[in-house]
């Protein structure tokens, strides 16, 4: 790219103010077409450089509106990047909004009209489904709201019959966020069966803040807020020979690149001693994270004040109950963790970094060939650095760090109305309707060649596995509206799986046939994986909460490792009107998306 433009798009990238971003546009207008691709680069920092924050926007008025262009850009390496860019250039911006807020987003999918066809039953095309597309292809796409808990309907978050194609006119998201929508992070993404993967390691991800955690929990009220996003991508400079070392993929830290086999941290920049407010999402396809904050090598507590969105003991009183001092925290592919920082001293080595993390033994042949592959694991996760945490004093002096970081701002304090989540009855105590049990499950495609790549299945116990069907809109399963089930989800397989459900969260009761007192909900939860010679297999015991009358209809349930997603491990699960329920499912009945 040719000097004049990167510094285009590093300027876009930074957010540059009105008068730098007139100058850009002229530039970009003046020179046509060679500054249209810079425009369509997907811009991403330096190694080493500052992990700015993401740009944000705010609803105003109770409403956000946003225009987002889905774009993708080759790199020199030969990489493709996916991003998401609203009008002003800005890239995977913040969605910030209030419970009660209305959001708008108008999406146009800006990507060439290229890729293997893989054509869908033509019923597919028949009146409901949401867009009417019949063909998908590795162009096609649409958004996840990941963890918002809002109806599975077209137009709001329903992945299963929305696919936008280059061709598509733009499509309106539009939906309400619940008044009584827990405070926390969340976030967007791309779930086209089948090409999900590829475009979520490209970077197609982007965080959303729903307001109000400070009223959770008073602790974090008035302290800096930090948003860090990881997400992984195709290792850049792979090995020439096999090496245990080289990860399956490489990491990004608020895209700034952390690459094998160097692993050039990024910088975070804090005042000394500072307590800060950290929201971290691991919007990875693939890679599981277990986080650290170490100084001078030691591990340091981390105060847990939200996991996947929910504020921890959320609805209840007595704010000093909500934090959990964790000495790391693990996440796996689309996990969030929200916690309390206490910065280090001057002169202290501070380092964010993730631990290694044993997803099975290696060998496993995800990937259509070894050959193709010089790592020894296409799933290995080892300790790397994400970013080095650099004191600047109060003279204002960073030790050399690029002078241009914006301050962290202070949560913003969100005048709402008092929050209701405590009045509803827990799902603690909610008296399950039914027990399932469902397992993850992996087989060669071509049994006689050990080579050959896997099938990926997830099944209820006495149903026969099939990979998920993108023509089928035949529910897997069949709750009502006003039910509370158990699921017992095991792993049948030698490498690990992330469960994750759309439109509720869970409760998780026991793990491996031990019960727990969690006193939070989740939305993606790590099943370990099975030795291959025990006798019990690996599971984790969740309580699904089917309660809320806006959730009806027809939605996913899968594997969030999205190399197992896209390769079949999904199932539909409709939720049915409450009247057409029967016998004592109704007792359970309540308002609460995820109260406890
Ligand atoms: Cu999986």
């Amino acid at each position: 790219m040719p000097p004049v433009f990167s510094r285009i798009g590093r300027a876009l990238w930074r957010g540059c103010p009105l008068p730098c971003l007139l100058f850009s546009l002229c530039l970009l207008t003046a020179s046509g077409a060679r500054a249209q691709s810079a425009f369509e680069a997907c811009p991403r920092p330096q190694a080493g450089s500052v992990a700015q924050p993401p740009p944000e926007l705010r609803s105003q008025n109770g409403v956000l509106e946003v225009h987002f262009s889905f774009r993708t850009f080759t790199d020199a390496a030969g990489v493709s990047r996916y991003c998401y860019l609203t009008s002003d250039g800005s890239q995977a911006p913040t969605l910030r909004l209030r419970p009660g807020d209305l959001l708008v987003l108008h999406f146009k999918n800006d990507l060439p009209a290229v890729g293997a066809a893989l054509p869908m039953h033509s019923h597919d095309a028949r009146p409901g489904a949401c867009t009417g597309a019949s063909t998908m292809t590795a162009s096609s796409t649409n958004l996840h709201f990941h963890g918002l808990v809002i109806p599975p309907k077209c137009h709001q978050d329903e992945t299963v019959t929305t696919l936008l194609q280059p061709s598509s006119p733009e499509f309106e998201y539009r939906f309400r966020v619940p008044k009584d929508h827990p405070p926390g992070l969340y976030w967007y993404h791309p779930h086209p069966h089948g090409f999900s993967e590829a475009q979520v390691l490209g970077g197609a991800s982007g965080a959303m803040i729903i307001e109000g955690i400070e009223r959770a929990n008073p602790l974090v009220s008035g302290l800096p807020e930090r948003l860090l996003i990881v997400r992984d991508q195709r290792v850049e400079s792979p090995a020439t020979k096999p090496d245990p070392n080289q990860p399956g993929k490489d990491l990004s830290l608020n895209f700034v690149p952390v690459s094998y086999p160097g692993y050039t941290p990024a910088v975070l920049t804090i005042k000394p001693g500072q307590r800060e407010f950290w929201r971290v999402l691991n919007a990875s396809a693939d890679t599981y994270l277990d986080l650290q904050v170490l100084f001078g090598g030691k591990p340091q507590y981390l105060g847990v004040v939200g996991l996947d969105g929910v504020p921890i003991r959320y609805g209840t009183p007595n704010a000093e109950k909500h934090i959990l001092w964790e000495s790391h925290v693990l996440l796996p592919p689309a996990g969030r963790a929200e916690f309390v920082v206490n910065g280090p001293a001057t002169g202290v080595d501070a380092q964010l970094i993730t631990q290694a993390v044993e997803t099975g033994p290696p060998g496993d042949a995800d990937t259509a060939s070894p050959a193709s592959t010089p790592a020894a694991d296409d799933d290995n996760t080892p300790s790397r650095p994400l970013a080095r945490i650099l004191v600047k004093d109060s003279d204002g002096n960073d030790g050399g760090a690029d002078q241009s970081v914006r301050a962290t701002s202070a949560l913003p304090v969100y005048q709402g109305q008092p929050e209701n989540a405590s009045s509803f009855p827990p799902l603690a105590e909610a008296t399950p309707v039914r027990q399932r049990r469902i397992y993850f499950s992996e087989k060669p495609r071509d049994p006689k060649n050990p080579n050959a790549t896997m099938q990926f299945f997830i099944t209820e116990e006495g149903h026969t596995p099939k990979v998920f069907d993108s023509s089928s809109r035949v529910p897997d399963i069949v709750v009502h509206q006003g039910d509370v089930e158990d699921w017992l989800i095991e792993n049948r397989s030698s490498e690990t799986h992330a469960f994750h459900i759309h439109q509720t969260h869970f409760l998780v009761l026991e793990r491996h046939g031990v019960p727990v007192r969690e006193p939070y909900l989740r939305d993606t939860i790590n099943v370990p994986y099975w030795d291959g010679f025990t006798p019990d297999y690996p599971s984790i015991k969740l309580r699904l909460d089917f309660r809320d009358p806006a959730i009806v209809g027809t939605f996913p349930y899968h594997c969030h490792i999205l190399q197992h997603e896209d390769g079949g491990m999904m199932g539909l699960i409709r939720v049915e009107p409450a009247e057409k329920s029967t016998g004592p499912a109704k007792s359970n009945s309540a308002k609460t998306p995820a109260g406890r």
